[in-house]
């Protein structure tokens, strides 16, 4: 069996975050040791080529003896309930004794000497950080922005060392393996199944996700989803903690209400940005717009220059994103939408903000996914749904009876007849509720594929033409 050098710390995992922690434990003086519980790891060499010297150990962690290691710091998408890691001590064993496991943004945490900003939800945790990021830096804050959304947050501090504020995206396993964030601001935008293989239950998962308040100074939250209220022991006074809903808010929470025959969005009574001057399209947006002022206020930020970003800000690639507007109807990209809860927010988000009706363009690898509760609000809000990919038939069979639907092979086939029966005030909607696999290589390459024929049929890019 091999042995952690007496005093090592023991990083796990080959993959991003972990090559992040051994570059940060390099650049500190800790002495490491390297393990990964794959037999030939991806980066491996790479790896070995960068740190020559560091013993390396690849396979089950039963097999190794982690007993005299310092720490053990675990890449995110290690569970920490893997055999070999029983013994340690930390969040997720409520162990004291043994050598204490941690995660990536522990060691952050350790190291930061900035106020960091956290964003954690179910969905719209990248939106919402790439949009507090952007307004920070518009109003002149220097601003790192990574964490779940691709730049460990470990690299930033090498990148960008002397930033005012780092912002991070922070997944339930990043935060499992967090003791104390000790956020300046953290945010929990919206709670929904997911992740359950990893969590077991509903319960770890909230627990986990609940620990972006450990030792936050101010709190944000969804006041419409009591899972994201910080509970007694997370120890935020509800005098530190900001709200947002898609109702009329109260006090200095933030909100959505009618003002001069528009939709504004609120703090309070007083109206911020009319939530027509979105680009962004939908409620789901609306209410992530709402998300990222009320932090951006909890942060000092200066609110022309916030009102500045939601004014031109088209949302992320393939997250509900306007992709053109056109002889009235509006095209949106959700092709990120890749199970039911996604396709849900994206329909209800949009669908109360039309005049007309959607048109939803759905299908895929269904995952065994059950698509009756999609039933109820594309009766409501949509024209017809044209179906495409290997589930097609099966999703045709659950919405069939409520939902007109048509069917086809390719997602080409299924745009195409959309831009046919769409009307003026309609919008195209390419939320899939599904995987891509069966026709495309990621949800990346099913939303270019699209972005390019809407470009082709509509003929211009969004906030060209007039609505
Ligand atoms: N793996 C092993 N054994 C190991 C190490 C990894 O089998 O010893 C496997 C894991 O099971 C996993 C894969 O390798 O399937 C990657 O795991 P990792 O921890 O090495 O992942 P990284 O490459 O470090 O990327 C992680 C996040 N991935 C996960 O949490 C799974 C990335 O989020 C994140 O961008 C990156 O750190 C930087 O912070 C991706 C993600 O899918 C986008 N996140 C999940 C989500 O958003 O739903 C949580
Ligand atoms: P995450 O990083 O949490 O996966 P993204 O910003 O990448 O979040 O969006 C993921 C999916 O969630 C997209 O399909 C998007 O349309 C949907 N979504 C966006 N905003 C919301 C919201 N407020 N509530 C629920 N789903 C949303």
């Amino acid at each position: 069996m091999m042995r952690v050098a007496n005093g090592h710390t023991l990083v796990v995992g080959l993959g991003i975050s972990g090559c992040a922690i051994a570059r940060h434990l390099a650049r500190e003086g800790v002495a490491f040791t390297m393990a990964d519980t794959r037999d030939a790891p991806p980066g491996l060499d790479a790896f070995r080529r960068a740190h020559p010297g560091v013993a390396v150990h690849t396979g089950a962690l039963a097999r190794l003896d982690m007993s005299a290691a310092a720490e053990v710091v675990l890449s995110p998408g290690v569970d920490p309930d893997t055999p070999g890691l029983e013994a340690l001590a930390g969040p997720h064993s409520g162990q004291t004794g043994g050598p204490r496991l941690v995660g990536e943004t522990a060691l952050f945490c350790r190291a930061v000497r900035a106020p960091v900003a956290a964003i954690t939800g179910s969905n719209a945790k990248s939106t919402i950080t790439t949009l507090l990021g952007e307004m920070a830096a518009e109003a002149g804050v220097r601003v790192a922005v990574g964490g779940n959304l691709g730049t460990p947050a470990l690299d930033l501090l090498e990148t960008v060392p002397d930033a005012d504020l780092y912002v991070l995206e922070l997944s339930s396993f990043q935060l499992e393996t967090t003791p104390a964030l000790g956020a300046e601001c953290a945010a929990f935008v919206n709670f929904s199944e997911d992740h359950l293989d990893r969590h077991g239950d509903m319960d770890g998962y909230l627990a986990a996700k609940q620990r972006i308040f450990q030792g936050a100074r101010r709190a944000v939250v969804n006041a419409d989803d009591p899972a994201t209220w910080p509970t007694a022991d997370t120890a935020v006074p509800a005098s530190r903690v900001v709200s947002f809903t898609t109702r009329p808010p109260a006090g200095a929470d933030w909100g959505l209400a009618e003002h001069d025959g528009r939709t504004w969005l609120m703090q309070g009574a007083t109206p911020w940005l009319a939530a027509d001057e979105l680009q962004m399209a939908g409620r789901h947006h609306q209410q992530n717009a709402l998300a990222a002022l009320a932090m951006g206020q909890v942060l000092g930020l200066d609110a022309a220059a916030m009102c500045t970003v939601l004014r031109r800000f088209t949302g992320l690639a393939h997250r509900s994103e306007t992709v053109a507007h056109s002889d009235g109807v509006l095209w949106v990209n959700d092709s990120k939408g890749t199970n039911v809860g996604a396709t849900l927010a994206a329909v209800n988000g949009l669908g109360p903000t039309l005049e007309g009706r959607i048109v939803l363009v759905a299908g895929g690898v269904g995952k065994g996914a059950d698509f009756l509760p999609l039933v109820a609000p594309l009766d409501t809000y949509a024209r017809v749904v044209m179906l495409f990919g290997e589930d097609a038939e099966r999703m045709a069979q659950t919405l069939g009876d409520r939902v007109p639907v048509q069917r086809f092979t390719h997602l080409a086939e299924a745009t195409e007849a959309a831009a046919a029966i769409a009307r003026s005030g309609d919008a195209v909607l390419l939320s899939p509720a599904c995987a891509s696999l069966d026709q495309f290589a990621d949800y990346r390459a099913r939303g270019e594929a699209f972005c390019r024929q809407v470009t082709a049929l509509a003929g211009q890019p969004a906030g060209e033409a007039a609505p």
